[in-house]
């Protein structure tokens, strides 16, 4: 921009100029995606004025009950990347099936997933929420004849990942495998302008985020780390800790890419009842949030396997998660391992 200050535009397109054979395809793509959440952003920040809060009366996939905003933030997401050509098909936490690009549009190399409105249970209070997409190239014949399988890549394939955070100010955080880098909507011009470059997360933290009422459900490694991080400096760590829970991934992801610390949604009995391994999406929340995180110098683990290296078996798989500054995701992670071994033994 002549002020000196980069849109998101131009740093998408410097960026790949580095990358040979780029064809400009990805740049377009990504220029799609961050109109959508200018759209979103828009609808989230005039909520009752425009009519959007509440519930739609619907339920998703997950038999999770819809909101209305969660129904037009999908449509808007459908609407701004179908009919460009890069994609083939398309994937969402609010779609059963596979969207695949209608045949009045031209198909592309690329696939898209996504959770249009991640942290929807906040809107009616006016608590940040989020969205957050993954991209994927279209193996073998898959742009012909886009199906779930297509989809099914571990997250290590993601060719790109981001997230747009609708809360005080909306920003875009981004990465591409290349470092994380955060823009923030100036609205006067209507552009994501360059605010946090080169984003990372301190090794090191002293605070963590857990949904706390699930205590009795939790396998006795999570139990074990959250009780000695409550026990502060009296209990084995050391030093006290602190506790947030915004129940909006989006938001916790951001604090913890803006000052470290550990996020746990992990597997507990109540889910194992209801024959579930996890309460969070594989393909459209965790994968990217994982790639965003190792990006940053973070980890993102189950507890027992690294995130993204998981195969994955279906579109809307869940798993638990465990994502933040490295040496607690370790940590948790080496609880896991010393129950799993002692129950072997
Ligand atoms: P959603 O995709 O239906 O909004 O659910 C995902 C959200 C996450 O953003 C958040 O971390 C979690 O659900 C909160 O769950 P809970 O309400 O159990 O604390
Ligand atoms: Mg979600």
């Amino acid at each position: 921009m002549h002020d000196g200050r980069i849109t998101i535009t131009q740093f998408i397109i410097e960026e790949q100029r580095h990358i040979e054979n780029a064809t400009g395809d990805f740049t377009s793509l990504l220029n799609d995606i961050v109109t959508a959440c200018k759209v979103i952003s828009d609808l989230v920040n005039h909520g009752a004025l425009v009519g959007v809060l509440g519930a739609a009366g619907t339920e998703n996939v997950q038999g999770e009950d819809q909101k209305k905003l969660d129904v037009i933030s999908n449509d808007v997401f459908l609407r701004s990347n179908e009919w460009a050509g890069h994609l083939a098909a398309m994937a969402s936490e609010e779609m059963e099936e596979v969207y695949p690009i209608p045949a009045r549009y031209p198909r592309g190399k690329y696939l898209l997933t996504f959770d249009p409105l991640d942290g929807s249970s906040n809107i009616d209070v006016n608590v940040s929420v989020g969205t957050i997409f993954s991209i994927l190239r279209c193996p073998g014949e898959c742009k012909t004849h886009p199906s779930a399988e297509a989809f099914l890549q571990p997250g290590t394939e993601q060719v790109c990942a981001g997230y747009a955070l609708y809360g005080p100010s909306t920003m875009l955080v981004l990465t591409t495998g290349n470092g994380v880098n955060g823009f923030t909507l100036d609205q006067n011009i209507g552009e994501f302008i360059l605010t946090h470059p080169n984003m990372t997360i301190p090794e090191d933290t002293g605070e963590f985020a857990i949904n706390a009422s699930n205590m009795r459900f939790w396998e006795a490694p999570v139990k074990r780390y959250v009780d000695e991080c409550l026990a502060g400096s009296d209990g084995p760590r050391g030093r006290d800790f602190n506790m947030r829970w915004i129940a909006s991934m989006v938001a916790e992801v951001h604090r913890i890419l803006t000052r470290g610390g550990i996020f746990m949604y992990p597997l507990d009995e109540k889910m194992k009842a209801r024959g579930l391994e996890g309460k969070l999406r594989l393909m459209y929340e965790a994968n990217p949030m994982s790639f965003i995180i190792e990006q940053a110098g973070g980890a993102s683990s189950t507890g027992r396997e690294r995130i993204m290296e998981i195969k994955p078996k279906d579109l809307h798989q869940r798993v638990p998660v465990i994502l933040g500054s490295k040496h607690e995701v370790e940590r948790v992670e080496a609880y896991h391992k010393e129950m799993d071994t002692d129950a072997a033994a």
